[in-house]
């Protein structure tokens, strides 16, 4: 298989042959019109006739048509296939280094520095790539979304990536979906991929985008609605006149931040503004081949007719009302207007002084965000106006950075004194070397990023980050104020005038087309079969792994509770990234900053416990490591939403590695729950979420009748007080048959490397 720069049309060709057969059968089997999510399933699915399609219950089989890696998840994701022992990968396979890429100076010299620091890291992917047949995206290609938008995502096809904001595809019309990196392995090997039938969500959008507000606000709003655990477990499926007004990289946002919902995915169908940036982008076959099978490129007629009798939850937003939103400090969906947010901010006390504007991300880096925000630019150059607080740009791709040089737009963000950064993750992931500003000092930022828990972008808990649109930014950083309402309020400017700014419509794409910039692909050879995969022992950013054991036949008993975390425990909680991140390939030297976020629910102290061992307290990862010494079993207690955010499964493995038998939540996320049962931790889920509060520090955990354990059925947990006093509580579980075996090999890998050898 020779993996290219962009999907070849035969693929997708592929992929539409069936849809006509495919579709036919969903419809009859449902007995019904078919919405677009459904139709994609369908046509992936790897037995049509006999998958249960039951929302929300049925386990299924799928076959996606693609999978894609970026640095920080793919080299955990590659040591573990490289133990599979297979020759090449079975499904194209591509891996983009974005993720370690520290922002510092500016774009080229941050890049020089990347690459001498990772050099290892960067020499392991490009010749395991090589090796079995992957494409690499070299760093300074641009983030991996941007880049899979860019070149691979097609209408109607079905993707996994070990990133949680693989869904910024569907932007494009494609069923694409976030995943730890073991489900990667699974596909990359050549087994199925295997997932709950998801619930729907339809969002339906009327009206125009007019103003300040941006698609931003979309999902800024639909994360105020639905929350943080809200989209859990349901694909949500834009559609209405609205839908088709937007351009698609500005569907491509709404359906990126879906993840902060903890959707499963999310999607528009095909239309002209995607037909538009496929031929923009290069693709005008592939947009040729949508248009012959347009009809199933998106929902049946019936179902925009009458979305209530499709869809598990309706949801209608006017875009013509919809006001601009700004979402924080601390959690994605705490959502309110931007006109609002000063008074907010002086009742609760957050610094109404802006510190910093950071516009980028996989959320917001394309050109029309680019052009609209540089067009508030010239605007305020042209009113006199400078920018009260550092500006920050990190372009999404390469093919953006080189097209918004030759446009004149980078030139319009340096004329206000902002840094261009590499095209890469950098502040939105914590690896920014902030030099303006020292921690513990609190201060407010604003960011055109997706996530803004504690910590995330600076490393500093004293930061408020808020998400907002690229606009919205830009305007908030020229005023250095967060009570400040663009649409509304005016700045005084050099020569003491009171102006308004003003915001262009922005293009949706570059009229003289893009700019592809430097070349930073790397196909692999025919053969790789002789490339030499270098892992050197004495590595401290690689190391290869060594199979967990398998379950012992026997119940989980006798656990301590190493930590019981309270309120939000995000997968950042668990294993932070920012300079965690160079330890992404080395289990055992990641696995010192286990729980490092945890807030204990005892003392209320973050990332520190008892340790049971002699008494003391100690960090999480200090506890944990000696736990793993003694050989101490033991449990993790969570909260609501547990693991919420990152695919990184790190946050699995690591407990798993140092000893983690069960984890114990009011909820879980749907990545995080996942990654937990490939690696063999068994997550449970309290069936009254009040026994959470039963569970006290030197309580001991048993998981009794582990042997029974079966699909639907409670599992009996037995929570000891050091007295002696015992209490059966009854614990939830979302395992099927399949993946019980999971947890009986000790890990899913554990069974992939039996079926291979056998
Ligand atoms: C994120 O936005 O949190 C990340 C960093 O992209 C993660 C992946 C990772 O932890 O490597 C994600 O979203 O899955
Ligand atoms: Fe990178 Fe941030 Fe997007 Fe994650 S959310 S892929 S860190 S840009």
């Amino acid at each position: 298989m020779t993996v290219a720069a962009s999907t070849p049309i035969q693929l997708i060709q592929g992929v539409y042959a069936t849809l006509d057969e495919r579709v036919a059968t969903g419809r009859r089997r449902l007995g019904r019109a078919l919405t677009l999510a459904e139709k994609v399933l369908v046509n992936h699915l790897d037995d049509p006739e006999a998958s249960g399609l039951e929302r929300g219950v049925s386990y299924v089989d799928l076959r996606p048509d693609r999978v894609a890696m970026q640095d920080a998840t793919a080299q955990m994701a590659w040591l573990q296939f490289m133990t599979a022992g297979l020759d090449e990968v079975r499904v194209p396979t591509t891996t983009h280094c974005d993720h370690l890429i520290e922002a510092r100076d500016d774009g080229k010299l941050d890049l020089a520095t990347a690459l001498d620091g990772n050099r290892e890291v960067y020499d392991f992917l490009a010749s395991v790539c090589a090796r079995y047949g992957a494409g690499f995206w070299k760093p300074g290609s641009g983030i991996i979304h941007q880049v899979v938008l860019e070149q691979y995502a097609f209408p109607g096809g079905m993707m996994i990536g070990t990133d949680s904001h693989t869904p910024n595809a569907g932007g494009l019309g494609m069923v694409a979906v976030g995943v730890g990196g073991a489900d990667a392995v699974d596909v990359m090997t050549g087994f199925p991929w295997n997932v709950r039938w998801p619930k729907l969500i339809g969002v339906k959008l009327t009206g125009e985008l007019n103003g300040w507000t941006a698609p931003k606000d979309v999902i800024l709003k639909v994360a105020d609605i639905l929350t943080v655990k809200g989209g859990t477990g349901a694909i949500v499926e834009y559609f209405g006149s609205g839908a088709r007004s937007m351009s698609a990289t500005g569907k491509a946002t709404i359906c990126n931040m879906g993840a902060e919902i903890g959707a499963t995915t999310s999607m528009f169908a095909y239309d002209d503004a995607i037909g538009r940036y496929l031929k923009s982008t290069g693709r005008e076959a592939v947009a040729d081949a949508a248009n012959a099978v347009a009809q199933h490129l998106r929902a049946d007629d019936e179902v925009e007719a009458d979305p209530g009798s499709y869809f598990d939850e309706v949801i209608e937003i006017d875009l013509s009302t919809l006001s601009p939103h700004i979402n924080g400090p601390h959690t994605p969906d705490l959502a309110r207007p931007v006109a609002d947010l000063g008074a907010e901010a002086k009742r609760e006390g957050w610094p109404l002084e802006v510190s910093a504007g950071l516009i980028g991300s996989c959320t917001n880096s394309s050109y029309e965000d680019m052009t609209r925000a540089a067009s508030i630019a010239r605007d305020a150059e042209a009113k006199g106006l400078t920018a009260k607080a550092p500006l920050l740009i990190t372009p999404g791709s390469e093919q953006v950075r080189a097209t918004i040089e030759r446009d004149g737009l980078l030139a319009d963000f340096e004329a206000l004194g902002a840094q261009v950064l590499a095209n890469a993750c950098g502040p939105c992931i914590g690896q920014w070397d902030r030099q303006d500003l020292d921690d513990g000092i609190p201060n407010s930022i604003v960011t055109s990023y997706n996530r803004n828990f504690p910590k995330r972008n600076d490393g500093y808990a004293t930061t408020h980050a808020f998400v907002t649109s690229p606009e919205t930014v830009i305007a908030l950083t020229i005023a250095g104020r967060l009570d400040f309402d663009p649409a509304n309020d005016t700045l005084l400017n050099e020569a003491g005038d009171e102006v308004r700014l003003t915001v262009g419509d922005g293009e949706e794409l570059p009229a003289d087309g893009f700019d592809p910039g430097e070349e930073t692909f790397q196909a692999p050879p025919a053969d790789g079969s002789d490339i030499q995969v270098e892992v050197s022992p004495t590595s401290d950013r690689l190391q290869l792994l060594t199979p967990f054991a398998a379950w012992d036949g026997g119940d989980l008993t006798d656990l301590t509770v190493l930590v019981k975390a309270q309120g939000k425990c995000t997968t950042d909680h668990i294993s932070m990234a920012g300079p965690w991140l160079k330890y992404r390939g080395h289990l055992e030297n990641i696995s010192g900053n286990v729980y490092m976020g945890a807030v204990n629910a005892f003392t209320g102290e973050v990332g520190t416990g008892w340790d049971v061992t002699d008494g003391e307290t100690r960090t999480y990862p200090e506890i944990a490591r000696r736990y793993h010494e003694a050989g101490v079993a033991w449990a993790a207690i969570g909260d609501e939403n547990m693991g919420e955010g990152s695919s990184r499964e790190h946050a699995a493995m690591e407990p798993r590695f140092r000893g983690a038998k069960v984890v114990i939540a009011r909820s879980f996320a749907r990545i995080h729950e996942t990654n937990l049962k490939k690696q063999g931790v068994l997550p449970l889920t309290f069936a009254d979420p009040a026994d959470y509060d039963l569970i006290g520090p030197e309580d001991r955990i048993s998981v009794v009748g582990v042997a029974d354990l079966a699909p639907n059925v409670p599992v009996a947990v037995v929570v000891a007080a050091p007295d002696g006093t015992e209490t059966r509580i009854s614990c939830r579980h979302t395992y099927s048959a399949d993946q019980i075996e999971w947890f009986k090999a000790g890990s899913a890998l554990n069974l992939i490397r039996a079926r291979s050898v056998s």
